[in-house]
């Protein structure tokens, strides 16, 4: 089998994919791109994926796949034994599902609207407005996970790939010192997923201290 490869950025969405990469068991190389500034990174970036956004997976066979959410369905697919998902017979299945899309259909578009209010809207007043409603949004959807889950993972007693979202999406706005004040759950599940000896590359890789 050959490998995957991984293109990303350090401590974006990319670490979800990485972090579900190193608990699978499956080969895979990273590449880190300067995907901020403007320059031949960039470039290649927007050559792989139009959206000019990582992860970006390239398979074995060379084909190339976009969206996080994509990405760690398909590492369950590969190695359904890693303990990324409940199978689909489980009864925690249909709350995985449910969970992942809300994670990266509602939660992950705020940053991508906020990330760069710029490109949307031109009058300084409206981009600190585009930021701040979409940080508004963020924090509503966390607090709507924080009530909708019982610990101590986002599965109750089951661990999955939603808490690696969770450990690498904590570290964006509004920041973990938000997640300790308002979101407890959550904010003992990314300590946890922190101090999983198994990430400590994927750690070192993303937030180098
Ligand atoms: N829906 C995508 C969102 C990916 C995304 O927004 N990635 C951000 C980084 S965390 C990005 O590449 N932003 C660069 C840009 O928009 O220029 C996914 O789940 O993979």
């Amino acid at each position: 089998m050959g490998f995957y490869r991984l293109i990303g950025n350090p401590g974006c969405g990319s670490a979800i994919v990485e972090a579900a990469f190193a608990l699978s068991g499956l080969p895979y190389q990273t590449e880190m791109l300067e995907i901020w500034q403007p320059g031949p990174e960039r470039e290649r970036l927007f050559q792989l994926n139009p959206l000019g956004q990582v992860p970006v997976m390239i398979l074995p066979d060379g084909s190339i796949m976009t969206e996080s959410g994509a990405m760690v369905l398909h590492i369950i697919d590969r190695a359904p034994g890693a303990g990324l998902a409940p199978s689909p017979d489980d009864p925690a299945r249909p709350a995985f599902l449910r969970w992942l899309v809300f994670l990266v259909a509602s939660i992950y578009p705020t940053f991508t609207y906020g990330d760069v209010p710029a490109r949307y809207v031109n009058e300084k007043e409206g981009q600190a407005e585009l930021r701040a409603v979409t940080e508004a949004e963020c924090q509503r959807y966390w607090r709507l996970v924080e009530t909708g889950i019982a610990g101590p993972w986002m599965l109750g007693e089951t661990r999955s790939a939603l808490d690696l979202y969770v450990w690498v999406m904590s570290h964006w706005r509004p920041g973990r010192q938000w997640f300790r004040d308002y979101c407890p759950k959550l904010s003992r599940i990314a300590d946890a997923v922190d101090g999983d000896p198994r990430l400590a590359p994927v750690k070192a890789a993303n937030w180098p201290s």
